[in-house]
């Protein structure tokens, strides 16, 4: 019997040829790692527990290693056929996101590793977005775009075999592996020849920037990777002083004491040279984007986060010239959100992760939960947020489409449309973070012998 190597390993393999692979294409992206090596080692630097905190929350040795990456695919057989490829990888759909009520033409879902071991492993997601085609307005170009989809084929044909093989002996050796993840990577690569003349891609354009992204092209070319940083703000502080032209917005809550949720924000796309039939054209839409992470939120606490942003998103819309006052007005309406720790897990606003403190012994805890951790007998953590969100997604989208990546899309609700495309159903990410809390809870009251019988 050969030894088959684990699919968190086949990912992380996966996630540095990744890196490589885009950080040769788009060099910015490379410099924007260099702004965040810099900023996180002076953050570092500034909070003398930090280093601690982050060692015993297992993500001191995860700096600096990407944390997602996104893209895009036109056809069902296409998205069933990732979700295949990336489950070689130990990474499964979880969350569905729509994004037609923010003007962007596809739904998506995140393909990423479900236990808290394999995320420590390698955290590694892929956002992945599927075009809606019925929301190309004109019914010619629609068909034009699909018949263009129908004959391109985004696995290199070892690819797939390799995928059969992983699924007939429940994965693949080591030299499989090496190979596996070397054709994997083909799929995501940049080819700058167009697979239409110019013309047409001006056509699809001008339909919706997106969907020329999507039809265009060979396959799914890796749109963006993200890295994690400590300090978001002074990234996009620092983006602005070397010229890389971040978005003005940073998207999701605002600074607080106790994150919540996630915050990102990205540089612009830039445009690469592409052929088109012959003629020279270029195409934007690759880009480089960084996030910071924080509890992960109840449906109580995220009907909260929701209810505030739109308040914010009503009061002060974003646009390039009004960041700041955005900024302030998402800073003053996120007052009506508790920021400490205990507040938010008394209220059950956010997930947490409970475990018997240091040295306490078994029978030496009485009463419920709240007792213990008030007696110091029981520590509680957030549980950090893993997934995605709508509004900042939908964001993340539009400031690298440029001009016309907001429409109004007359869409109805589709989710069971992508879940048949996916051949599968995305997993709940709020039972995925209740089921981890639920489990902690179990054990620190038997460990402790404080069990309800
Ligand atoms: C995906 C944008 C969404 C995020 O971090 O919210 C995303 C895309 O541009 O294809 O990656
Ligand atoms: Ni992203």
């Amino acid at each position: 019997m050969t030894q088959l190597v684990s699919a968190d390993t086949i990912r992380a393999m996966f996630s540095a040829a990744m890196t490589q692979m885009y950080r040769a294409e788009v060099p910015q992206y490379q410099k924007l790692a260099h702004i965040v090596a810099e900023v996180d080692g002076r953050t570092l630097a500034a909070d003398e527990t930090l280093e601690q905190r982050l060692r015993s929350a297992g993500r001191y040795d995860l700096i600096g290693v990407e944390r997602h990456g996104a893209i895009r695919v036109g056809r069902p057989q296409e998205l069933s056929g990732l979700r295949r490829l990336f489950a070689v990888m130990g990474m499964s759909p979880v969350g569905y996101y729509d994004l037609a009520p923010a003007g962007v033409p596809v739904h998506s879902t995140c393909f990423r590793p479900v236990t808290e071991q394999s995320t420590r492993a390698c955290p590694f997601r892929i956002f992945t977005s599927l075009l809606r085609p019925e929301l190309i307005e004109d019914a010619a170009l629609r068909r034009d775009a699909m018949a263009i989809l129908e004959r391109r084929r985004i696995f290199t044909p070892r690819c797939e075999h390799l995928i059969e093989i992983a699924e007939a002996h429940g994965g693949l050796s080591e030299a499989q592996a090496m190979e596996f993840v070397h054709e994997a990577t083909e799929t995501f690569r940049w080819h700058g020849r167009a697979k239409v003349s110019l013309d047409a891609y001006r056509k699809f354009l001008a339909a919706h920037p997106l969907v020329a992204d999507v039809v265009c092209f060979h396959g799914p070319h890796i749109n963006h990777l993200t890295l994690p940083t400590l300090d978001i703000d002074a990234v996009q502080q620092s983006m602005i002083e070397h010229e890389l032209d971040p978005k003005s917005i940073v998207e999701g809550p605002p600074r607080r004491r106790a994150p919540i949720l996630l915050r990102q924000t990205s540089f612009k796309a830039i445009a690469e040279t592409a052929q088109f039939d012959g003629e020279t054209g270029a195409h934007k839409a690759r880009f480089g984007e960084i996030e910071q992470r924080g509890a992960a939120l109840t449906a109580d606490g995220r009907a909260l986060y929701d209810e505030l942003l739109a308040q914010t998103l009503a009061a002060a819309p974003p646009s390039e010239a009004s960041a700041a006052a955005y900024g302030a007005e998402l800073a003053r309406r996120f007052e009506n959100f508790p920021d400490d720790a205990e507040t938010l897990r008394r209220r059950h606003l956010a997930f947490f992760r409970y475990a018997p403190a240091a040295g306490v012994r078994k029978g030496s805890g009485r009463g419920g939960l709240d007792a213990l951790v008030r007696d110091g007998l029981v520590r509680a953590e957030p549980i950090f947020y893993e997934d995605f969100l709508p509004v900042s997604a939908a964001g993340i989208f539009q400031s690298n489409l440029g001009e016309g990546g907001r429409r109004e899309l007359a869409a109805g609700a589709a989710r069971g449309a992508f879940e048949e495309a996916l051949g599968a159903t995305p997993a709940d990410e709020l039972a995925l973070y209740a089921q981890s809390e639920e489990a902690s809870i179990r054990a620190t009251l038997e460990a402790l012998g404080a069990a309800e019988t």
